[in-house]
């Protein structure tokens, strides 16, 4: 642990501490600005107005949850917990839960069956429009399960998983194209595919020894979010992160690989002083498509599978074991980090297409030429220990994350940056110190062709005695800093739960004039009438059931014992922030309903007995009373005059 706290911040906090005064707003500012004191954006009024952070905060931050296996939603400057996304993970304070039919089947497994409710999300991916945030959806990966999803940002709700077929899992970098209409994830763990995709490779592969194969999976994604398997590229490499260029960088898929070893344990993985960035020409892969140089598998027929020997691919050496994997705002610069080393390196992707060109090349690798590195660099930078992740401004600024120094290093970019910053590039300008160990960082637009600058959150790991001390496993740490001048100033952190690894945070005036109060309207929930159907050759009890403040209807509903129960659970409410929810007693069922929205349920009435069902939301003075009854009447005793009737309208 090297930099925790700054003299100047410990300056402040002893300051604002003696002066009670409000810490960052009256004190902070001064101290590092100087002078002058210009009105702190950051100060807070005491006490609090109504809406006051419902209107001033800027930005949306959509965090990977990693783990939790979903998105969390919070506000920026106010580092205010917001919400979850649940997305692979079921979560019934949310309303995400297997009971739900339609989250069922996004939760199964279309080639076993088998409902898989674990997952690891890492790497979150807003839409774009010309490689600019659109504000309609964010993508993410799960990396145990090899799934993408796309959350709705009308609702805040997945709308759609889609399986990655060929793989066991391990998929770890994730990124949507400029224009949304392809994504990119790559298989970080080594994989043993079936028969049909060795063959195609014709790589020696033993089932035991290794070395294993993988590649990256393309995904098509419609003007509606649709997702859809459009291809897959494997080869001997399996890869760390991955990025689609825009700009200079247009029509190239990036990847980076630690392994370029092919070992299948950690030393082995570190055997090489470098690794390899790669460039792969996406027309090239359409092309070895549309020329039927692939391989389909049983697994799925519809989804060409191309060797890496068919497209068109280079690497250059870059230094050992990278982790980051970020372009700047033109597209032109490609920064990878060495994390196991203090090197930092910007490739200067004209050069690369340079170099492609006058064929300014080292050698070969499985036949893939190595791109002289002297040829593609612009800078080889010494920064410090454990670069991790890296992230842009508006101002021509890289951001590199260090997991070892634990800070944050801005450096001004070259070229046409040059321009916006003036100042001597790839030289560090301004150090900001974190609180424990930097994974990701993120600022707004940070990975588009258009930063809207302003903060950089460090998303930190092991954050150790940040917070009051809540036993072995603690949670994360986010840290807000302005970044809009030099020395940067921490305005705030924030402690959220396991893990994030990377975020979106997307402009307020983008995402909030899509959000929906409710998902239906008063008109179309009153025309579905409550029902109850009895099927004898089935075994089934078939219920629309309303639910509005304070009534479930029917509130009483008799099924004979060991009967299937689908139930359609229809919220009436139009109101803002009624929600619903629909719980029994001894059974595992418990789903919610936010207003206006429709849920199919089903499950097996195997207990006998009166069950109620009863609300989870405090909807009402009257919450308690809402509620109704299940009657399993046991088998044998049921007589079909035991069926509900409703009351007539
Ligand atoms: S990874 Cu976790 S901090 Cu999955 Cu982007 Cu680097
Ligand atoms: Cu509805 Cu409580
Ligand atoms: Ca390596």
């Amino acid at each position: 642990m090297k930099a925790l706290l700054s003299p100047k911040l410990v300056a402040a906090l002893l300051l604002g501490l003696l002066s009670g005064t409000v810490l960052f707003g009256l004190v902070l500012g001064p101290v590092v600005q100087g002078a002058a004191t210009p009105p702190n954006p950051y100060e807070r009024p005491y006490p609090m107005p109504h809406q006051f952070w419902a209107q001033n905060d800027e930005f949306y931050v959509f965090a990977s949850g990693g783990q939790q296996g979903g998105l969390y939603v919070y506000g920026v400057p106010s580092m205010k917990y917001l919400s979850e996304i649940p997305i692979f993970v079921e979560d019934q304070a949310w309303g995400w839960v297997a009971e739900d039919t339609e989250i069922r089947e996004m939760l199964t497994n279309p080639w076993t069956g088998k409902l898989i409710t674990r997952g690891d999300t890492h790497h979150p991916s807003a839409s774009k429009t010309n490689g600019v945030y659109d504000g309609r959806w964010v993508f993410i990966n799960d990396k145990q399960h090899a799934r993408i999803a796309r959350v709705d940002l009308d609702t805040f709700r997945t709308g759609q998983i889609l399986w990655i077929p060929n793989t066991t899992g391990g998929v770890h970098g994730f990124n949507v194209g400029p224009d949304t209409k392809l994504a990119v994830q790559n298989f970080e763990h080594e994989q043993y595919p079936e028969e049909a995709i060795r063959n195609h490779l014709g790589l020696d592969i033993d089932p035991i020894q290794g070395p294993y194969v993988a590649g990256v999976a393309g995904i098509k994604i419609a003007d509606d979010g649709t997702m859809s398997n459009a291809w897959q590229v494997w080869g001997p490499w399996h890869f760390d992160m991955a990025r689609i260029g825009w700009g200079t960088s247009d029509g190239w898929l990036i990847t980076t690989a630690y392994n370029t070893e092919r070992a299948t344990d950690p030393i082995g993985m570190f055997q090489r002083d470098q690794d390899y960035l790669f460039f792969w020409n996406i027309a090239s892969i359409e092309k070895a498509i549309a020329e039927k140089r692939y391989v389909t598998t049983q697994q799925a027929p519809d989804v060409p599978v191309v060797s890496w020997k068919d497209v068109e691919v280079y690497v250059t050496p870059i230094p050992l074991n990278p982790h980051g994997l970020d372009i700047s705002p033109t597209g032109s610069y490609i920064l990878t980090s060495g994390k196991a080393t203090t090197l930092v390196v910007a490739v200067d992707f004209g050069k690369v297409l340079q170099a492609i060109q006058q064929q300014k090349v080292i050698g070969e690798d499985y036949g893939v030429k190595v791109l002289d590195p002297d040829a593609v660099r612009a800078a080889t930078m010494d920064l410090g220990m454990g670069p991790t992740h890296i992230e842009f401004d508006d101002k021509g600024y890289a951001y590199v994350g260090f997991f070892v120094d634990s800070d944050i290093k801005k450096v001004p970019l070259g070229g046409s940056y040059q321009k916006l910053h003036g100042q001597t590039p790839w030289k560090v300008v301004d150090v900001l110190p974190t609180h424990y160990a930097v994974g990701h960082l993120v600022i707004p637009g940070g990975d588009t062709a258009m930063p809207y600058g302003k903060y950089i959150i460090s998303m930190n790991k092991l954050t150790k005695d940040t917070f009051l001390n809540h036993g072995p496993l603690k949670t994360e740490n986010h840290e807000l800093f302005t970044i809009g001048q030099t020395p940067a100033l921490m305005v705030d952190q924030m402690a959220l739960g396991p893990e994030t690894h990377y975020s979106q945070a997307l402009p307020v005036s983008l995402v909030k004039p899509r959000v929906l109060h409710s998902y239906g309207d008063a008109a179309s929930l009153t025309s579905r009438q409550p029902s109850v159907a009895y099927d004898y050759d089935a075994k089934e009890v078939r219920v629309t059931m309303s639910v509005v403040r304070s009534f479930f209807t029917p509130g009483v509903l008799t099924v004979p014992q060991g009967w299937t129960v689908k139930a359609r659970l229809i919220s009436g409410e139009t109101a803002m922030d009624i929600s619903h929810g629909f719980a029994l007693d001894a059974y595992n069922v418990t789903v919610s309903m936010d207003p206006g929205e429709v849920r199919d349920i089903e499950f097996v009435a195997d207990k006998a007995g009166v069950h109620w069902y009863y609300c989870i939301w405090f909807c009402s003075e009257l919450h308690m009373e809402m509620r109704g009854r299940m009657v399993v009447v046991p088998q044998g005793e049921w007589t079909p005059d035991m069926e509900t009737v409703l009351p007539s309208a």
